[in-house]
């Protein structure tokens, strides 16, 4: 489909491609006050600053950021169970929390401007996309904690667009209503997106023809340029990458515009910058760093260089859409899903693209690590309907094609299709059994 260039209209034209340097001059100006705010506000930030030997004072623009201390996921957890709260419980008008895989969860707060901000940036995130208000989105994201559902939710009513919150699971009454009601815009995770696809032809569903469907939203977790052209060829879409984190109000931090190439980060509201993580020394544009973000507005629970832990390389290009915000160019994962093995560092999505990249394999895989005297990586793949699972040579020339990227030696294993259990929401790809 991307042979088609969409001209997509902008929900906030004036904000969207203000000149860079008044971008600049207005990050500035917000950052001044932010600061002043958190350091009033908030004792944490007080103390940080004390510690550091710094006042609010002595932040007068973006060129004094990097003195500002950085916040941290542990300093959230730290803070259980309200976070980081710069405005009585009473102003809190809504709490989401992020799942966490250890230990408790991390609160996250609004206040009613908060949701406000939220919900504009989603509406600039669906527009971007080329949503409409003519537009039906169906909302396969989870409503509850998880900040997907109601951010998308939210965020499509602004636009005034319409919604269907089926939110997660049942995956033949999605595709029923999908059909029935003829959504045009589907929303939720890559690989639900993959396994719908799936699930919609065994179903019997032809989804280019039975569907609607004229634009996916993706995001909340990794996915490959491969997977975004399985998605695109099978539902007759366009599939857009959508960047957030529950921290930062949820998705809508940064989204792809007709060029997919590069997600524009809404930098009014958020200030990026990217870090080496080892040294923590900022990176000049367009290296691959850490993205750290400061809330330029927020008013619940406001973060000043708030470490992500993702990995990406963010430029300031033009770009022909006409925002002059700057691009994300694709999340390249956490260094928290980094893997050693052996030595060698490999990032779960180098092995995505490999799989993707071999025609006879199909969608579904998991990542084995495992030590015996040394490290072991094993892929466990599904082949694609109708292919030989016992196939030694396919088996052979994917692990070829793996150690030929990672170079590492990594053991494949062909699995019958419908073997690997599917995900309603973000997929777990990667099992490591090491113990230490
Ligand atoms: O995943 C918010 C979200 C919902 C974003 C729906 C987009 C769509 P958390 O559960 O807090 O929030 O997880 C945040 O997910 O730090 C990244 O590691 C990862 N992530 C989110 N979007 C992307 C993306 C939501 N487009 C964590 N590409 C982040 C790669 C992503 N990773």
């Amino acid at each position: 489909m991307a042979e088609t260039k969409v001209a997509t209209t902008m929900f906030e034209p004036e904000l969207e491609t203000m000149p860079s340097s008044d971008l600049r001059a207005l990050q500035s100006e917000r950052l001044v006050a932010m600061v002043r705010y958190a350091y009033d506000n908030v004792p944490l930030y007080r103390r940080r600053f004390e510690e550091a030997g710094l006042t609010p004072d002595d932040i007068k623009g973006l060129d004094d950021l990097p003195k500002i201390p950085f916040t941290v996921k542990d300093d959230l957890r730290d803070h259980y169970p309200y976070g980081i709260l710069a405005v009585p419980r009473e102003e809190v008008v809504r709490f989401h929390a992020s799942s966490g895989t250890t230990g408790k969860p991390t609160v996250v707060s609004y206040t009613a401007r908060d949701l406000d901000t939220w919900s504009r940036m989603m509406a600039r995130t669906y527009a971007s996309a080329g949503t409409t208000k003519a537009d039906l989105v169906q909302n396969i994201y989870g409503y509850g904690l998880f900040t997907g559902g109601l951010g998308f939710h939210y965020g499509a009513e602004r636009l005034g667009a319409t919604v269907l919150p089926t939110s997660t699971g049942n995956t033949k009454k999605q595709l029923m209503l999908m059909r029935d009601l003829q959504s045009t815009v589907v929303a939720c995770t890559p690989s639900y997106a993959v396994f719908l696809a799936e699930a919609a032809v065994e179903e019997g569903y032809d989804p280019r023809n039975d569907f609607a469907l004229r634009i996916g939203t993706f995001g909340a977790e990794p996915w490959s340029e491969e997977a975004r052209q399985k998605l695109e060829a099978v539902f007759g879409i366009r599939a857009y990458d959508c960047y957030g984190m529950s921290e930062l109000y949820g998705p809508g931090v940064a989204v792809e515009c007709s060029e997919q190439n590069g997600l524009h980060i809404w930098s009014d509201e958020f200030l990026a910058e990217t870090i080496d993580p080892e040294t923590q020394e900022p990176l000049p544009p367009g290296e691959l760093g850490e993205m750290v973000f400061t809330m330029l507005t927020r008013e619940a629970m406001p973060l000043l260089r708030y470490r992500t832990r993702d990995l990406a390389r963010i430029v300031w290009d033009e770009c022909p859409c006409g925002r002059t915000h700057p691009r994300i160019m694709r999340i390249s994962g956490r260094d928290d899903d980094m893997l050693i093995v052996g030595g060698v560092n490999v990032f779960p999505s180098q092995i995505e693209e490999v799989l993707m990249s071999v025609p006879e394999l199909g969608d579904q895989y998991e990542i084995i690590v495992d030590r015996d005297l040394l490290d072991k990586l094993s892929v466990r793949v599904e082949v694609a309907p109708g292919q030989d699972w016992t196939s030694a040579p396919l088996a052979g020339k994917v692990a070829e094609n793996l150690t030929a990227v990672l170079s590492i030696r990594a053991l494949v294993e062909l699995l019958e299709p419908g073997t690997i259990e599917r995900s309603l929401g973000k997929a777990r790809r990667v099992i490591d059994l090491r113990t230490s």
